[in-house]
């Protein structure tokens, strides 16, 4: 297969010539070549962007024009979910169960911020000032750029490319060069939904080669960014320079707390949820499992068996629980974390060596792996691993358990399992985290925020606020007044 990117509404090569290989996850096989961007692409690319954005038809559409094309995009999606579901699985290594179910769902964030798109209203104010009329409203920033993660690539696109375009904005797309191929082909949906060339651009290339040039771009007039926290601190500092707006959705340390008073079972099917869905590659992974006293032992029992019945093998294939995971170096990376565990001295009670059973395939695999006695201090409970790889810390109460919840740099998410309704109410008040789900965990909508505290990043992505992301607020005066007077005071 070999992909082109899109810019200006053409489907083209990187100026250069150059192109990488994707590989699959799987059998470690090459199976797509993808254009290699430079910053001379990068500079097209946003001048298509801010071109579309000025002069192009874009801005004169109504809102509930650009509503419509949203609307036309979610349907497009929806009619090429295998499709795309495949190349994220090919790509990423993720199972096709779960790209097809995000896939199948991602049509809704077009939907909804395409209803959204006309119910920007702004707001007249009672100013205290005689003969003034004085009102406020939202304008779209210019140009977006959008960097996404290779872990869900088309859904992350959807939580910026959606309220972003809603608002009004136009937008360069730069995916992951580890999961490029979805998000190249979803490029081609544009032109069939009817948005004018130039307001979507889709760009494949390293982040370290082209990053900079994106994001300090001086046409680039807004951020949004999912990934790691050492490449949101980067963007950070160069968006910084100019002071541009930025949103950023990093990583997360999460805490899953159960008490003695929760369903065990159902709190168990939590635990695994947090942290082997997606070979525990997901930014809200619950990867710190927090467990009262007195329900430890058997409760981690539980997990461990739970655990041991994961299959790991082909991703495409339905039986499968456990891919591998998405690129060699996450595989080097999650492989030194499990030396650093052992070192520390956590006990390992499962898993700890790459998957043995040679039938499951060539893949990048990574046993699920359960460690016991582990302290918040060591670093196997204080840096995202971003694999299957949980770390059990014992609590005595509540306020030890939301100590140890909070003593984390990080602040996406928390879980927390418990049948006391006062607990189920409280709890959630006292943990730093933007999200807390309640008996249940790794729930997401389009209709909700989401978005993390502290070093887990800022703004938020989903339901209605999202949009002011991409949206600024003007003040506007007029003056009804016969006379401007005395010119050297303020009015
Ligand atoms: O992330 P990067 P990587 C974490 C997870 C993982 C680690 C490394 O712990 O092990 O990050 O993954 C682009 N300017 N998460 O290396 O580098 C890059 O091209 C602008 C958590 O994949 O952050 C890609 O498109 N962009 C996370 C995107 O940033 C730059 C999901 C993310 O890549 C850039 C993924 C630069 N200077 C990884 N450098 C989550 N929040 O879920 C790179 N990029």
């Amino acid at each position: 297969m070999e992909y082109r990117m899109l810019i200006g509404g053409e489907a083209v090569a990187a100026k250069s010539g150059e192109t990488f290989e994707s590989v699959n996850p799987y059998d470690q096989q090459p199976w797509a070549r993808v254009p290699r961007a430079g910053p001379e692409d990068v500079d097209t690319a946003v001048a298509a962007a801010r071109e579309a954005f000025t002069t192009g038809p874009w801005p004169r559409l109504t809102p509930t024009e650009r509503g419509r094309l949203l609307r036309n995009l979610g349907d497009l999606v929806a009619s090429h979910a295998e499709e795309l579901a495949t190349l994220e699985t090919r790509d990423n290594g993720k199972l096709y169960s779960e790209m097809l179910t995000q896939l199948r769902y991602i049509p809704q964030w077009y939907y909804y911020f395409g209803g959204l798109a006309d119910k920007i209203e702004g707001m007249v104010h009672p100013v205290d000032k005689p003969d003034i009329f004085n009102f406020s409203h939202h304008e779209p920033y210019g140009v977006v750029a959008a960097i996404t993660a290779w872990n869900s690539p088309l859904l992350l696109a959807a939580y910026k490319l959606a309220p972003a375009l809603a608002a009004g904005n136009t937008v360069v797309l730069k995916p992951s060069e580890h999961a490029s191929c979805s998000t190249l082909r979803f490029a081609e949906l544009f032109a069939l939904a009817g948005f004018p060339p130039g307001v979507v651009n889709v760009i494949s290339g390293f982040g370290p080669e082209i990053g900079d040039a994106l994001t300090g771009h001086p046409d680039v007039a807004k951020i949004t960014f999912t990934g790691s926290a050492t490449t949101g601190r980067r963007i950070n500092a160069v968006a910084g320079q100019d002071f541009k707006s930025v949103t950023l959705e990093l990583g997360g340390k999460s805490p899953n707390i159960v008490f003695a008073d929760a369903d065990l079972d159902n709190a168990a099917n939590g635990a695994i949820a947090g942290i082997l869905a997606a070979s525990g590659q997901t930014c809200v992974a619950g990867s710190r499992l927090l467990v009262e006293d007195s329900i430890h032992d058997a409760f981690l029992e539980r997990v461990v068996a739970i655990a041991r019945t994961a299959r790991s093998g082909d991703p495409m294939d339905p039986a499968t629980n456990i891919g591998p995971v998405a690129t060699k170096a996450q595989y080097d990376k999650i492989r030194g974390y499990l030396e650093i565990a052992e070192a520390e001295g956590a006990e390992r009670v499962l898993g700890g060596t790459p998957d043995p059973d040679p039938a499951i395939g060539k893949g990048w695999f990574i046993e699920p792996t359960i460690y016991a006695n582990v302290t918040n201090a060591m670093r196997i409970a204080r840096e995202e691993v971003f694999g299957p790889v949980l770390s059990v810390i014992r609590f005595r109460d509540e306020d030890e358990a939301v100590h140890i919840a909070n003593d984390t740099r990080y602040g996406l998410a928390a879980g927390i399992w418990s049948q006391n309704l006062k607990r189920c109410i409280e709890l959630p008040k006292r943990l730093r985290a933007g999200t807390v789900w309640v008996n249940t965990y790794r729930a997401v909508s389009y209709m909700t925020p989401f978005g993390g505290f502290k070093a887990s990043g800022t703004g938020k992505e989903n339901g209605i606020e999202a949009i002011r992301q991409y949206l600024q607020l003007k003040s506007v005066w007029l003056s009804t007044a016969d006379s401007f007077s005395n010119p050297f005071t303020i009015r």
